[in-house]
């Protein structure tokens, strides 16, 4: 049965999206959008606000890619809009279901220099799957429907709509519209039948599963294929901590030599992108699934490329009927590099250093980390040493900033991750760089008690860009942040809490201490700035 609404432009799009499962907005204020608040805040719907439209984006990317439903953003009109370029762009590069409503100026008089008057289109097309604005409010639950539907579609990313201010605020009585079953996309069976030939009879297959992996909830598909299989397996973006990391099949340091060795490359959910080298694995066959045909590189020919739902390959891959080459010296062989690694691993985070050294922060924060805490990165250097020294536990607890490598995510995600999971711990690991982007945004957290662990690798520079230009140059320009600045007192003045810590017999009970404020709490850890993550290992 359909159901008729009546109300304003706000109402009309809030009754849709609440129909499509979106629980939360993510905003900042602005006068064009007040209708969706108005509709918000009469019926209960959670609105928690920023104190910058990038941050708005980032939650509602962190929502998307955590519960797999769409996340919310409502901006205002014109700088609101742009504000949220960049977050959207993440949201495209990491296929998020985000929505963004934009506010936009009156279309009756277009044209006349009225308030923010800009055409968003141009700006966001490139970077939504659908861009529109709608014109009249009976079409708004319409737009609504089909732009989250279009979002939810694998593969999946953001979406934007701007509502002008006379259709928003004006009053109607709609049919709310069904909503449409996203159907999964059937992938051509020869395909997948080439593709579990070629890793059956392979004789050191490889497995690299990325974000869709988690998006398109074909973890359970992803542990069969490789079990039936026999594949080790390694994970980078959401698609990692899809294995436990004590499953026999669960790699994550021996990746160099896996690749170096393996004579079949799966890559599955990510794209052959710059941090997998562009696909190019020497004389390895690459078979390539992704969840649908226009995610197939156009710059690398695989020997097999199944495209489409991923639940449905990967359990078509478990379930092949053929015969499998022994695959258990491989396996071993790739455990004792990977044990290897982790011994050396073991040593760098227990080391004693004076300053600290980052691989210490996160021996002791593996210490403190519960199985199911969710941690974000937003750094440089520091952001690509939790990579190679934390170790997810779990799928759906590692936000990175994908391939777009915006940084600047930090408080947004943590929001969008507390308001996802508010008995979980949350923990940023932030670059001091990076905390110039959104840490005005502990005052948004603070006042919305949305607590969360702020970790600041501080090492006074921009430590990814410094480093790289002095080996290029011998000199380095724009790479210098003041050295030791209390990032912990910025904290505390927006209404959380936090403290420096400078020896790293300090690090284990400050670590503690935040995860028990019940504030926002950031841990300022001085480290060394002569350190450098070694670049030419850094795949993920
Ligand atoms: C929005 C944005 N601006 C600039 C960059 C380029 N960039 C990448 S890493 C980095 C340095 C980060 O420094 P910091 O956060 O202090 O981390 P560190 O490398 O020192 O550990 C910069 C400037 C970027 N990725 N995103
Ligand atoms: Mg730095």
């Amino acid at each position: 049965m359909t159901e008729r609404i009546e109300g304003h432009g706000g109402e009309l799009a809030l009754a849709a999206l609440r129909a499509y499962g979106v629980r939360e907005m993510f905003t900042l204020s602005g006068g064009h959008v007040f209708p969706l608040y108005d509709a918000a805040h009469k019926s209960g719907f959670p609105i928690y606000d920023v104190r910058h439209e990038q941050s708005a984006v980032f939650a509602a990317e962190a929502v998307a890619k955590l519960q797999r439903r769409p996340g919310l953003a409502v901006l205002t009109a014109g700088p609101g809009v742009t504000n949220g370029v960049s977050g959207l762009t993440s949201a495209y590069f990491n296929a998020s279901p985000v929505l963004v409503l934009g506010g936009r100026a009156p279309q009756f008089r277009w044209g006349s220099g009225s308030l923010q008057e800009m055409d968003h289109l141009p700006l966001v097309a490139p970077v939504t799957k659908h861009a529109e604005t709608v014109f009249s409010p009976d079409d708004i639950p319409r737009a609504v429907t089909a732009a989250l539907t279009t979002a939810l579609t694998p593969h999946r990313g953001p979406v934007f709509l701007d509502f002008p201010l006379e259709a928003i605020f004006s009053v109607s009585d709609v049919e709310l519209p069904p909503l449409p079953g996203i159907a999964p996309v059937e992938p051509d069976p020869d395909e997948v039948t080439k593709a579990a030939g070629l890793i059956a009879a392979a004789r050191r297959p490889v497995i690299i599963a990325g974000s869709d992996v988690y998006a398109g909830d074909a973890v359970d598909a992803l542990r069969a294929a490789a079990e039936s299989l026999q594949v080790p397996v390694f994970t980078n973006g959401m698609g990692r901590g899809a294995l436990p990391p004590e499953h026999p099949l669960a790699f994550a340091k021996a990746r160099r030599v896996a690749l170096k060795g393996a004579d079949v490359v799966v890559v599955i959910g990510t794209p052959l992108d710059f941090r997998l080298s562009f696909g190019d694995f020497g004389d390895a066959k690459v078979v390539h699934v992704v969840d649908a045909p226009s995610q197939r590189a156009g710059h690398v020919q695989p020997a097999a490329a199944p495209a489409g739902d991923l639940r449905l390959i990967l359990t078509a891959l478990a379930d092949h009927p053929g015969d499998r080459a022994e695959h258990a010296d491989w396996i071993a062989e790739l455990r004792t590099a990977e044990d290897a690694a982790k011994a050396r691993d073991a040593e760098e985070m227990a080391a004693e250093s004076d300053p600290i050294r980052p691989a210490r922060v996160y021996g002791e924060l593996r210490k403190v980390l519960a199985r199911d805490a969710i941690t974000i990165g937003d750094g440089g250097d520091f952001v690509s040493y939790a990579g190679r020294y934390l170790e997810p536990a779990q799928p759906g607890t590692w936000l990175d900033p994908g391939p777009y490598g915006c940084l600047g995510t930090g408080m947004g995600y943590a929001m969008g991750a507390r308001v996802s999971h508010p008995d979980r711990q949350i923990c940023v690991l932030m670059g001091d760089g990076a905390a110039g982007f959104s840490l005005m945004d502990v005052e948004s957290l603070a006042r919305q008690k949305l607590p969360v662990v702020i970790v600041v690798g501080n090492n006074g520079i921009w430590g990814l860009e410094k480093h790289p230009m002095r080996a290029m140059y011998g000199y380095d320009v724009a790479a210098d942040l003041q050295p030791e600045l209390r990032y912990d007192h910025v904290v505390s003045a927006l209404g959380g809490a936090g403290e420096t810590v400078a020896k790293a017999g300090d690090l284990g009970p400050a670590l503690r201490r935040a995860f028990d404020a019940g504030v926002p709490y950031l841990v300022n850890v001085l480290t060394d700035p002569a350190d450098a993550y070694p670049r030419s290992s850094n795949l993920a």
